[in-house]
């Protein structure tokens, strides 16, 4: 039993006495949202930390993505995964757009490329596919298809902040990348979130997109949205900016310790989402238990409540399988046989850069006990 709860994440949260300083510079200025210095000093020091050539900040990741389908005029259908957090097809949906879901690959929890062609129709605009669990999506094979079909291609990165593949920012890949900088995310400011674009007509487009259109005090171009991130928000960015590193390998090393402490135990997988070729960021730490594991997964879950320790069940329930989607045809489990077994097999363990290797051994040995041994 846990003295404290344990919860699948703990946000990292700069030192106070760092931000004082931000905090007097805003109050000094009075200049608290709308673009300021703090803002630009974030997406300057973003662009060169993740090694891409332009971002724009939002105020959460969801006004982002929502974002991102205006900007590239995505209308009609999008080819997307039902495993994922709802918040990557309500931004379809809000957007008057009809999600068409494809089944997942088992080995990394992303849309399966392989099946995207079938999905495909005349009024299909774009793909969605999630870099789920920061493991990078199969970029080349979306791209090609993309290529083929005159598709546009938008990454929701919720999950990748910091990830590479070849030494390569993912965040490189397809027509935008989205970012979110929730609590609960390997980088945060509190709640945020960014679009990636690779030209600056396109960033110019989107910052007056997440300012209501607003070109000058009078002149309004397009019927925008207030996605804009604040001073205090940038603030924190700004400072988490140099833990970061540090924070990802602490990561790093509770992910090892778990993989140590759980390798060998029947019914329960350890996913390799490591692979050499990728700079993995160590959000999530996914296991499933099998069939063939002593209890179900539920029952597994429970037992660790039961001890004070808060895994979740990310994605259980399929995003497909929620009241507004699960009429679509493309809903039907028939047609997403791995990432129903998926949803219903998996459990992430906490996981942050303050997971103790004690929090580690006690989780472990609850799961152990678990698993009858
Ligand atoms: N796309 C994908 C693929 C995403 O995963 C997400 C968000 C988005 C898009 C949308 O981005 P945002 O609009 O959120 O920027 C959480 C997060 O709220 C959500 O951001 C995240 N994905 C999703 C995977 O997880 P919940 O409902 O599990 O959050 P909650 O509040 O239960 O938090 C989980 C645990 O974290 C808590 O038990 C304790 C800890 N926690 C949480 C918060 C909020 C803290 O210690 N401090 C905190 O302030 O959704």
């Amino acid at each position: 039993m846990s003295k404290k709860p344990i919860y699948v994440t703990e946000p990292d949260l700069p030192p106070l006495d760092e931000l004082i300083p931000l905090l007097e510079r805003i109050w000094e200025s009075k200049r608290l949202t709308n673009g300021g210095p703090l803002h630009q000093e974030l997406e300057d020091k973003l662009c060169s930390m993740l090694g891409v050539k332009y971002i724009s900040l939002f105020n959460n990741g969801t006004i982002a993505l929502l974002t991102a389908f205006k900007a590239l005029k995505v209308q009609g259908e999008v080819i997307t995964t039902p495993y994922s957090f709802v918040a990557t097809s309500h931004a379809l949906l809000w957007n008057g757009i009809k999600p068409v879901f494809v089944d997942i690959k088992k080995d990394t929890f992303n849309m399966d490329p392989n099946r995207i062609e079938e999905a495909i129709t005349s009024n299909t605009s774009a793909i969605l596919p999630v870099h789920c669990y920061g493991t990078p999506c199969n970029t080349e094979k979306i791209q090609k298809i993309a290529d083929d079909y005159n598709l546009k291609v938008i990454y929701d990165a919720a999950h990748a902040f910091g990830v590479k593949k070849d030494g390569v920012s993912i965040l490189n890949h397809g027509d935008l990348s989205i970012l979110s900088f929730h609590a609960t995310k390997v980088f945060n400011t509190f709640e945020g979130g960014a679009i990636v674009c690779h030209d600056m007509k396109t960033k110019k487009y989107i910052d007056n997109l997440k300012n209501f259109g607003f070109i000058n005090e009078t002149t309004i171009s397009t019927c925008g949205i207030n996605g804009k991130m604040s001073e205090i928000n940038s603030a924190i960015g700004i400072l988490q900016i140099k833990t970061h590193k540090e924070n990802i390998q602490k990561r790093k090393k509770t992910h090892n310790e778990y993989t140590q402490q759980l390798k060998g135990i029947k019914g329960l997988e350890i996913p390799e989402l490591e692979k050499e070729e990728t700079t993995h960021n160590y959000c999530y730490f996914p296991i499933l238990i099998k069939n063939d594991f002593h209890i179900t997964r539920d029952q597994l879950y429970n037992n660790l409540i039961e001890h004070n320790i808060f895994p979740r069940r990310y994605f259980y329930p399929l995003i497909s399988q929620l009241q507004m989607y699960k009429e679509l045809p493309s809903s039907h489990l028939k047609n997403l046989p791995i990432a129903n077994k998926t949803a219903n097999s998996i459990l992430c363990l906490p996981i942050s850069s303050n997971t103790s290797s004690e929090d580690v051994e006690l989780i472990t040995d609850i799961i152990k006990e678990s698993a009858g041994l």
